[in-house]
């Protein structure tokens, strides 16, 4: 048994998201949460950071831990919980940690079925609570008896299975003294089961050295288990060409020599498709195939393919458990040869040199996406930090290669769009010191707009992009290219950093021409503060990867008979 000493249940909690390396909490106050509020203030090194709304609290709680591997977020029950539940879908559904806290109704109104408000005045309590279910590892209703365990618990699960947990905190019992073990929570995983991981290394070392077309595939998983070191240490070590697919962009360098390219079904290059397709020796790190990332359906890994997640690996009729991916990756690592100058692959060897990022601008010429993004692709630094939001945004950036060391954030599988903005100011808020650059559509922006207020307000200074196309443009090619409900209604953009936050001096400019461009990227790239840039673009124009996409999608949601033949 270990040892105790005495905490209240609040601020052992806080002290547990502290361990955890958690140093702000993001969300939105209200009565059932103030007396924790209170308590986090009380905490030395955890912030409470306020946002407009809970689904923007749940976005920057979801870039928070993109950048910092785990988040926090609160919110008041049942009105703040069911706002925010959106955001936690997307964090489940992409493989983001967060704890989310709940100041719930005070414990004896919840064990007697009495009607309170944020309620449904109906006695049921469990319904929130079950709408979490759906979308969180681990749930609890914390009460006298069991809040130390149950928070160890709900944490543990958080960070084991990387994805959001539920904590509601009943407004009572925040400051009762309980007993809480002394030893640290920290972010220490099981470890693999020692012969097992031996076995799986023997036999991928084994496989390995038969292999004449090895490859590696990764999915966001790579990232999200913090194995993108151990994997680009395996490939250099073992010469092995890496592929991702678009859902993992950037989290391995996409400058490395090794690097393949984005493999996604026929809608990858041909060399890429041809070589992973016959790889005879290809783990793929918990690769997700949906219709966006793997062009519509079309991919064909090897039979044999070794599937590997973070606690086992799975091959055809084979498999290992009792591992963990980390062990084995660096298990294997460890078996080879330190890294050599060796001749890289042939497939490598034969793939298109890379278009240089020349960019001559045309003065006076109107803005258009191709010349946009190419422009964009020069402007971009190592270690920078960009968001793309869904939209012809992040379908023009992943056909954009970032310079090494550079993140790129985007949900990819959720597609929740006005998600980038808030998720801007969880990742500046976890790190500052790197630049940002968000690329947002104009339809994207209206949703989540007010969060603009609380990332001028923390004094952080990224470089925002609005793409002003006056609506859907990403939705146009999909259907109803000039209906009206694919239409946004126009908004002076550039004038809502100054309504949002009157006493702070942003950089604000409308550009229209290739001129423009240059002259605001000119000012933006040394800035001392933030850079709201708003782009004029056509609605109709688009990267030129949407037009078939487009097409798709109708095909694939309306199926033969849909609008599109009428
Ligand atoms: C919360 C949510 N509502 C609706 C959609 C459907 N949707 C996907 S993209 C899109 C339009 C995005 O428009 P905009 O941000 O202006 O990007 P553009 O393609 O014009 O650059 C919509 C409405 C969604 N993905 N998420
Ligand atoms: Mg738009």
């Amino acid at each position: 048994m270990g040892k105790f000493m005495k905490s209240t249940i609040g601020a052992f909690l806080c002290h547990r998201l502290k361990q955890m390396g958690v140093n702000h909490v993001i969300g939105v106050p209200g009565d059932y949460n103030l007396e924790f509020l209170e308590q986090i203030n009380d905490t030395e090194g955890l912030e409470f950071i306020g946002t407009c709304n809970e689904l923007n609290a749940a976005y920057a709680a979801d870039g928070y831990a993109r950048v910092g591997g785990l988040s926090a977020m609160l919110t008041t029950y049942g009105v703040g919980d069911l706002s925010a539940l959106n955001g936690v879908a997307g964090a489940y559904a992409e493989h983001v940690p967060m704890v989310c806290i709940t100041g719930a109704p005070p414990i004896h109104t919840m064990q007697h079925a009495i009607p309170v408000h944020h309620s449904a005045a109906d006695g049921n309590f469990s319904n929130v609570l079950n709408c979490f279910r759906e979308f969180t590892v681990a749930q609890t209703c914390l009460t006298y008896a069991d809040a130390a365990q149950e928070i160890d618990r709900v944490l543990r699960a958080c960070w084991r299975e990387k994805r959001p947990v539920y904590i509601q905190l009943p407004s009572d019992i925040a400051y009762l003294t309980i007993d809480v073990p002394e030893q640290p929570l920290t972010r220490q995983l099981q470890q693999g089961d020692e012969k097992s991981v031996a076995a799986c290394v023997a036999y991928l070392q084994g496989s390995l050295k038969k292999a004449k077309r090895p490859a590696l595939l990764l999915d966001m998983d790579a990232d999200r288990l913090h194995l993108t070191e151990v994997l680009c240490e395996l490939a250099e070590r073992a010469n092995i060409p890496f592929a991702s697919l678009s859902s993992a962009k950037n989290v391995i360098d996409e400058n490395h020599p090794l690097f393949l390219g984005v493999y996604g079904g026929q809608h990858s290059l041909p060399d890429v498709r041809e070589y992973i397709e016959n790889a005879d020796f290809l783990i793929a790190l918990s690769p997700r195939f949906i219709e966006v990332n793997s062009g519509h359906y079309t991919q064909a890994l090897p039979s044999d393919t070794l599937y590997l997640h973070a606690f086992d690996l799975l091959q055809e009729n084979r498999s290992f458990t009792g591992i963990t991916a980390y062990e084995v990756l660096s298990g294997l690592v460890a078996s080879l040869p330190e890294k050599t100058h060796q001749a890289l692959p042939d497939v490598i060897r034969s793939k298109a040199p890379k278009v240089n990022n020349n960019f001559l601008p045309h003065e006076f010429e109107a803005l258009t996406q191709a010349r946009l993004w190419q422009r964009m692709a020069a402007f971009f630094r190592p270690q920078d930090i960009i968001i793309g939001e869904n939209g012809t945004s992040n379908i023009a950036l992943n056909g954009v290669t970032l310079p090494p060391q550079a993140t790129y954030i985007a949900q990819p599988v959720w597609g929740s769009i006005g998600y980038t903005l808030p998720a801007l100011l969880g990742s500046l808020l976890h790190n500052a010191q790197r630049r940002h650059i968000l690329f947002i559509g104009d339809g994207s922006f209206q949703l989540t707009v007010q969060e603009l207020s609380t990332i001028i307000a923390q004094g952080f200074k990224p470089i925002i992009f609005l793409l002003n196309n006056k609506g859907y443009t990403i939705e146009r090619y999909i259907l109803g290219e000039s209906a009206r409900y694919n239409d946004v209604n126009n908004w002076q953009y550039s004038q809502l950093p100054k309504v949002l936050s009157p006493n702070v001096e942003c950089f604000t400019t409308v550009v229209h021409t290739e001129g423009e461009l240059e002259q605001a990227l000119s000012i933006a790239e040394d800035n001392h503060k933030l850079s709201f840039i708003e782009l004029m673009l056509d609605p109709m124009d688009a990267p030129e990867k949407l037009k078939g996409f487009g097409k798709k999608t109708a095909d694939f949601d309306y199926g033969p008979y849909g609008p599109q033949t009428l």
